[in-house]
């Protein structure tokens, strides 16, 4: 039977496709979830997509994941940059973990180049917009060892 993976987008990628789509491209969140969907079953991995605009939340799906999925993607967005409490989720979560983000944070304010995801994270992926969510599936899938998953 195919893995569970969740996938997780904190603060304001709701508004994705509206505004700056010179830093973040013009892609919608509901177009990134049709794509990881697609990505997906060609993984045979089952997609569970999620926004919110909550920290609280986040840590809840972080947490419950351990029981319910067998691997995470994460953009935290700007909680990628502020929160231990997420970090303390994941780092207790024990299964991978690849953090995504569309831009190349490395390359932007000071303020987003240090990630506290990154200490619980498997891999990171950023920069390459939407198909880092893709690249994030076919680490997992890999890892997971799913079918179609690249050994790469
Ligand atoms: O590059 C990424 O994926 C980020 O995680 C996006 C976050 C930002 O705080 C991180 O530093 C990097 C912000 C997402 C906000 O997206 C918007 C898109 C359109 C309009 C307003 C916000």
């Amino acid at each position: 039977m195919g893995k569970s993976i969740l996938i997780i987008n904190g603060p304001n990628l709701n508004m994705l496709g509206t505004r700056q789509p010179e830093v973040y491209g013009s892609d919608t969140l509901a177009d990134i979830e049709a794509a990881c969907v697609a990505r997906g079953k060609a993984l045979d991995l089952t997609i569970d997509f999620r926004q919110t605009n909550d920290e609280g939340e986040m840590v809840d799906w972080i947490q419950a994941a351990r029981t319910d999925h067998d691997g995470i993607v994460i953009n935290a967005a700007a909680y990628t940059h502020t929160s231990v409490a997420v970090l303390d989720a994941l780092l207790a979560v024990e299964m991978p973990v690849i953090e995504v983000h569309l831009s190349n944070i490395h390359q932007r304010d000071e303020f987003r180049q240090h990630s506290y995801v990154a200490k619980a994270a498997t891999g990171m992926i950023c920069g390459l917009g939407a198909q880092g969510y893709s690249l994030a599936l076919e680490a997992l899938a890999s890892r997971l060892g799913t079918n179609g998953g690249s050994t790469a």
